[in-house]
């Protein structure tokens, strides 16, 4: 047996403690996560399902019975909410987990890697990087309906997944910390980039500091607001959110800004060439609109007001995330190359002195939107 048949046939071990319907043809390697493994499942049989297979990150997620219980409650609430909804497509709209043979949502094997499955939603598509002004639109709408149908879950209910995951003032100490260990000796060839951050680490505390006040409530949010984590369908209607893992309590602005990180910039989240990383207004006027369409008629005006200020926080967190795995030696997402985790960082921070240089126009759009559908 060559290697590449070795692990097929662990992964179709894995597979066989799940209960799926016909027999599979192949098992292959699948998206572009930074986390997971994952993996497409082909069904040989006519009419039987597809599948996702995962082997879930745990030194990601450290305590992976508690994200899945969130998975189960959250999926759950969301199909009983569509159920009721006319016009809903609950089957496609919601992801399906398929249980184990022992009805569990995971199974974890003698190595103790965690597993779980997903059906595969036929014929959808997803976008590392948007194309056209619909497509935002319905992902804005598709990310905002998400929280509305969320809107009233108890957040009581939910387990921290990740905790402090999007808490700027925490990531900011990890960062310091890992400067300190600079396990690497990679600190001194980015002075310019740890600048960046500790130049900005005042202001871009201030939702953190809105939401300890008390001035924005917690709610339900995805927290992983990666535009391709909308599927949407062959007319490039939006279908169903995807990638559910850090659905946690959190504030409204993170998921508009990580959102708008992600589609406003039409180069890669890794962009070596830092000249082609701009913004779109289209992209963002229409993203605004589908989002605000779904989630005006309950955000407050401090939501509201919060939302540019998340714009900007989501590409400075997750650049000041990726210079801090640099600098500690990547260990958390996946690199294809040395310098990875820094390119990403320069991308993202370039991103942000790009959102900065026009904030009166993603303020006004914001509150223009938000007036016109109140
Ligand atoms: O990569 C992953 O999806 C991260 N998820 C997300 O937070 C963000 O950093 C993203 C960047 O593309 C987790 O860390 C769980």
């Amino acid at each position: 047996m060559n290697e590449n048949t070795n692990a097929e046939a662990n992964l179709r071990e894995v597979l066989s403690h799940f209960i799926i319907e016909g027999s599979i043809s192949s098992v292959r390697l699948y998206g572009s996560g930074h986390i997971h493994d994952t993996y497409a499942v082909t069904n040989g049989t006519p009419d039987s399902p597809d599948y996702l297979l995962q082997r879930i990150n745990h030194n990601v997620f450290k305590n992976v019975p508690l994200l899945m219980e969130n998975i189960e409650l959250v999926t759950r609430h969301l199909r009983q909410k569509l159920e009721n909804l006319p016009g809903a497509r609950p089957d496609e709209e919601v992801l399906t987990l398929v249980p184990t043979h022992a009805q569990q949502s995971f199974y974890q094997d003698a190595e103790g890697n965690f597993w779980r499955v997903y059906l595969l939603l036929d014929g959808t598509r997803s976008y590392d990087i948007v194309e056209t002004p619909q497509q935002a639109h319905e992902g804005g709408k598709a990310f905002g309906k998400f929280l509305a149908l969320l809107a009233d879950l108890d957040t009581n209910q939910l387990h921290d997944s990740i905790p402090d995951f999007h808490n700027v003032e925490s990531r900011l100490r990890l960062f310091e910390a890992a400067l300190q260990r600079n396990p690497k000796d990679r600190a001194r060839q980015v002075p310019q980039e740890i600048a960046f951050v500790q130049q900005r680490a005042e202001q871009m505390s201030t939702i953190c500091r809105l939401g300890r006040e008390g001035r924005l409530p917690l709610r339900t949010t995805h927290n992983d607001t990666k535009f391709n984590n909308v599927l949407l369908d062959k007319y490039d209607k939006a279908l169903c959110v995807i990638d559910l893992d850090t659905v946690m309590p959190g504030y409204v602005a993170y998921d508009f800004g990580d959102a708008i990180r992600t589609t406003v910039n039409k180069a890669a989240e890794d962009e070596k060439d830092l000249s082609k990383i701009n913004v779109d207004f289209h992209l963002f006027k229409a993203f605004t609109e589908g989002f605000l369409q779904e989630t005006c008629s309950f955000l407050t005006q401090e939501e509201i007001v919060s939302l540019p200020l998340g714009a900007t926080l989501l590409p400075y967190i997750m650049g000041l995330r990726f210079l801090t795995d640099y600098i500690d030696g990547d260990h958390y997402y996946k690199i294809h190359f040395p310098e990875h985790n820094l390119q990403r960082a320069r991308a993202q921070f370039r991103l942000v002195e790009v959102l900065e240089a026009n904030m009166d126009l993603l303020r006004n759009t914001v509150q223009e939107t938000a007036t016109l559908c109140k």
